[in-house]
């Protein structure tokens, strides 16, 4: 298994189960832990089966962005309060703010 974190922008609760749901939706994925303060994913993959850049697409498919890629077009089917700001700081270090 590889372990990898990147920045994923979201808000809430919501934001964590989808951005979770699309990264699980990569064949391969084995866990997937979205931390709402710190606007960071922690995965584990089968490194034999996927790759870094997949999950970093695989999620903004559902409107989030990545450190790498950003959200497409879903963003602006998410609920209002998913709307996060494109300026958002990633991959915090828990201080909210
Ligand atoms: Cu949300």
């Amino acid at each position: 298994m590889t372990d990898l974190s990147f920045g994923v922008r979201g808000n809430c609760g919501m934001c964590k189960n989808a951005i979770e749901k699309a990264a699980n939706s990569v064949d391969g994925l084995a866990r997937a832990n979205w931390n709402v303060d710190k606007k960071k994913i922690d995965v584990s993959f089968d490194g034999t089966k996927t790759d870094a850049m997949s999950i970093h697409k695989a999620i903004p498919a559902s409107g989030y962005d990545t450190e790498n890629v950003e959200g497409n077009e879903a963003y602006s089917s998410l609920p209002g309060c998913c709307q996060y700001e494109h300026e958002m700081m990633q991959n915090q270090s828990g201080e909210t703010n």
